[in-house]
């Protein structure tokens, strides 16, 4: 498998079979310039030598068939874009799914670590405010909104369930991090100051490391989070739970046992 030789983490999203292909793709195609225009080097040491050509000659001599050469490749090139990375780059970023259809998430990075903010039972998102980040409230979640009522927040785990499209809002705290999910296949920078939207299909349950990559400073290293895909059901069961633990009982509905924090509400 292709995966295995060119040392790329399993695939476990609908989209990165093709990924895969086209990498696999790109790398034969490289491999045949290596060979093709290494032997041509060879060739030109040989045929060119000093001892055979005391003389240098500007004119003439084998032009043609490099530029033919070049040419090629340049078509060779362009078919790769277009026939392959520009509709996987289109399905990206056009064929977004509906809130409806998708599991919806925001991802916000800070200097290091993961936030991930889960709109709960409503299906909306609560207000943020800059001026409300703290320790405790490391996003800025506005908790007197009604939308933010039943929204979950973790630091360096995320839920998804296997075979439904999610969608993840990215953006950041601070500085430039890069939300990448090597076994999704995905990668996407978080500025701080937009919100980048990305989606896919996680086909395939287990635990995939999230990495930051991009260098945002001294712990760059360490910024990990671990992203959860499960099954429907055990997906559900860990928004139940993580609603006992955060949300007040006020929130409506019967929540047995639920050790509620000592918030207002
Ligand atoms: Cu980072």
């Amino acid at each position: 498998m292709i995966n295995r030789l060119l040392g790329l983490p399993m695939n476990a999203s609908e989209h990165g079979a093709q990924i895969d292909h086209m990498l696999e793709l790109v790398h034969w195609f490289m491999l045949a310039l290596f060979v093709f225009w290494g032997a041509f080097f060879a060739y030109c040491l040989i045929r060119f030598n000093r001892r055979a050509n005391p003389k240098a000659s500007y004119y003439g001599m084998r032009s043609h068939f490099s530029t033919h050469a070049e040419i090629s490749v340049v078509i060779v090139e362009a078919f790769l874009l277009i026939a392959f990375a520009f509709p996987l780059w289109s399905a990206r970023v056009n064929e977004m799914p509906s809130d409806r259809d998708a599991v919806v998430v925001r991802v916000i990075a800070q200097q290091f670590g993961w936030n991930f903010h889960y709109p709960g039972k409503d299906g909306k998102f609560g207000r943020q405010d800059p001026g409300l980040i703290d320790a405790q409230n490391p996003i800025g979640l506005d908790r007197g909104d009604p939308d933010a009522r039943d929204d979950l927040l973790t630091i360096n785990e995320m839920h998804l369930p296997a075979g439904r499209q999610a969608i993840a809002h990215i953006s950041s705290r601070d500085v430039i991090h890069n939300f990448a999910l090597p076994h999704m296949r995905i990668a996407q920078d978080a500025i701080p100051g937009t919100s980048v939207p990305i989606w896919f299909k996680p086909i395939r349950e287990g635990e995939y490391e999230v990495v930051c990559g991009q260098l945002c400073g001294a712990g760059h290293y360490s910024m990990k989070a671990w992203l959860y895909v499960d099954a429907a059901e055990d997906y559900q069961a860990w928004l139940d739970g993580m609603a006992a633990r955060q949300l007040a009982p006020a929130g409506g509905g019967p929540s047995p046992g639920a050790s509620a924090p000592p918030a207002g509400g």
